[in-house]
């Protein structure tokens, strides 16, 4: 069966990597198959979140979801807190995953930096609630941006395991499928406006390094006027790109936000310099996000209406995340399960 399931966490506002890596792919499949999307704010507190502000957080993620256009009556849109079922199985698959699999995360590496001691246990096994969040519902399709690619091998590596190490109910296979990363199509990697070889992301403390999705048409502007490139005029071929990554990425976040092909974005600016470039993409970018922050900033004012649709999704979730979480405990052996 079909099923698609990603999420974001609620760690503070959303930028143009996960707009593009992320929701308008949620948005692209929702009507071809069951979506399931979450805020996910058990990852959230692997770093520490401010109690005061992780529910308002946790809307905004939902906001997000709505204003670029998933469809609550057809995605079940939900808190990953709401759903019990996955920190159950996420227990489940600590002792399933091993610690050599973990040491292997270059996700944790980077965000635990110089001091891991001092790194949460959560952090370290945060791609095994992942592989809870994605196998609880059986999911087959998970849209993801290019880093997450990893954390996704391991959820594979999880479910095979289990597969094997608990079988499956008499008569059936696998119970566990081996989710597909959907990584293909455009910008699966935004790169950071102040250096081509970075990730956009939340915590560089540069905010010139990224563009917010509530950041206003003035402040797009400003923060492509002020990215960093090269003194050459544009190429003709995305060959003669590949040595230049901010002009690279300056011509993908383009063709992305004006769904063209890279070389078709090529073909109208080949020759042409930055100075007349990126006014045309801050015209693009404001042209395709306005929209998307004007409907999200209305939604923020009625949150009772995005809690309406967080405790719908909730309970649809659960349908699906019950079933297999008590077949699950059956096939481990629990008492009564
Ligand atoms: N730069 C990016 N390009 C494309 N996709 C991206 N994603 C994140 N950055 C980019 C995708 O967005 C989804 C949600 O990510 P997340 O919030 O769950 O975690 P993250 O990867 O930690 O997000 P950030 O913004 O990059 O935060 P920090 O700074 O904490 O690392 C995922 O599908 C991700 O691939």
């Amino acid at each position: 069966q079909p099923l698609t399931l990603s999420g974001i966490q609620a760690s503070g506002s959303l930028h143009l990597g996960n707009y593009l890596g992320a929701l308008k792919r949620f948005v692209a499949g929702q009507h071809d198959q069951p979506t399931f999307v979450f805020v996910a704010d058990l990852h959230a507190i692997t770093v520490w979140q401010d109690p005061a502000l992780l529910a308002a957080q946790t809307r905004e993620i939902a906001a997000a979801y709505l204003a670029a256009g998933l469809d609550p009556k057809s995605a079940a849109i939900f808190p990953q807190s709401a759903v019990r079922a996955h920190t159950e199985l996420a227990w489940i698959f600590n002792c399933v995953a091993r610690l050599g699999w973990l040491d292997r995360m270059t996700q944790f590496k980077e965000k635990s930096g110089k001091h891991k001691e001092r790194a949460s246990v959560g952090l370290y096994t945060y791609p095994v609630l992942q592989a809870a969040d994605i196998l609880l519902y059986r999911a087959t399709h998970v849209p993801v941006g290019a880093d997450q690619k990893q954390h996704l091998e391991l959820t594979r590596d999880v479910a095979a395991k289990f597969n094997n190490d608990y079988g499956a109910p008499a008569g059936q296979p696998d119970f566990f499928p081996l989710p597909e990363p959907v990584i293909q199509g455009p910008a699966t990697r935004v790169m950071s406006l102040r250096d081509g070889l970075a990730k956009m992301s939340k915590s560089d403390p540069s905010d010139l390094s990224r563009i917010n999705l509530l950041d206003d048409a003035d402040a797009i502007a400003a923060k492509i006027r002020k990215a960093k490139t090269d003194p050459e005029p544009l190429p003709d071929t995305l060959e003669a790109l590949e040595a230049r990554p901010e002009a690279k990425n300056l011509v993908a976040i383009y063709a992305a936000l004006a769904d063209r092909s890279e070389a078709d974005v090529l073909a109208e600016y080949a020759g042409q310099g930055f100075g007349a470039f990126k006014p045309a993409l801050a015209e693009v970018a404001v042209h395709a996000l306005g929209p998307v922050t004007a409907e999200m900033r209305r939604l923020m004012n009625d949150p009772a209406e995005i809690d309406r649709v967080l405790k719908d999704g909730a309970q649809r979730a659960a349908a699906v995340a019950e079933p297999v979480l008590a077949e699950t405990r059956r096939l481990v052996g629990f008492w009564n399960a």
